[in-house]
């Protein structure tokens, strides 16, 4: 994790007027928006490593995107996507192991196999989570939430050693806290819901995760 507390200066995002950077020049590139969830996974990602210097920002205006980044960087036209060795992939989920992979930095990944089954396991639901969660909003969204909800303060008791689903913070918090997040707010806002009331390891590792991000 980074130690020192350099807040970064966001760079604009970038429109159908703005030009293209240039691309395959070495430098390493995350093209991403800064509302974007699955953005979000591989942003917090490359800051956890340390990897500001390293990996450039470059942000991008979906409501106004421009024609070179489907044309020229990466033909499946969304966030995130990452510009490196000469090539661009994409995909958040397989863009944290690819940062953690390639990169230096702490580690996403536990060595022990029962934390990375457990990890696997999680991740592979973490689509239906977020489809079931989405699809609540149309009916009780507190009432239809709250299994989904219960079910991760399961699955944060299953490791003592750290408020994490794995203990230590790994891949498997990445890839569910911005949407998690997002309901938290949306729950407490619009439906006068605090959905961590009643799911203490729910609440811990929000405020963990808080802290983390804040200190990054
Ligand atoms: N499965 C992709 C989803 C990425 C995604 O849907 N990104 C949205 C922004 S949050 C996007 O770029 N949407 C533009 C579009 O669908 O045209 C991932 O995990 O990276």
């Amino acid at each position: 994790m980074a130690t020192a507390f350099v807040k970064e200066i966001l760079p604009p995002s970038l429109t159908s007027a703005s030009s293209q950077p240039p691309l395959f020049d070495g430098t390493t590139r995350l093209y991403t928006s800064y509302q974007c969830p699955f953005a979000q996974r591989v942003w917090i990602t490359r800051n956890y490593k340390g990897l500001q210097d390293k990996i450039k920002l470059v942000a991008i205006d979906l409501g106004d995107r421009p024609s070179w980044y489907k044309e020229n960087v990466y033909p499946e036209n969304k966030v995130p996507s990452l510009e490196h060795n000469g090539k661009v992939v994409g995909e958040s989920l397989d863009l944290i192991k690819y940062v953690d992979a390639n990169f230096e930095g702490p580690s996403l990944f536990p060595n022990d196999p029962a934390k990375r089954e457990f990890g696997e396991k999680l991740v592979s639901e973490v689509d239906s989570v977020t489809r079931e969660l989405f699809s609540s909003l149309k009916g009780d969204a507190v009432q239809q939430t709250s299994s989904v909800f219960d079910s991760l303060e399961n699955a944060l008791g299953k490791f003592d050693d750290g408020p994490f689903f794995l203990g230590q913070f790994s891949w498997v918090d990445i890839a569910y806290i911005p949407f998690i997040e997002r309901f938290h707010i949306v729950l407490a806002e619009v439906f006068k819901h605090d959905i961590t009331e009643g799911r203490p390891k729910l609440r811990a590792w929000i405020e963990v995760y808080a802290a983390i991000v804040t200190s990054l």
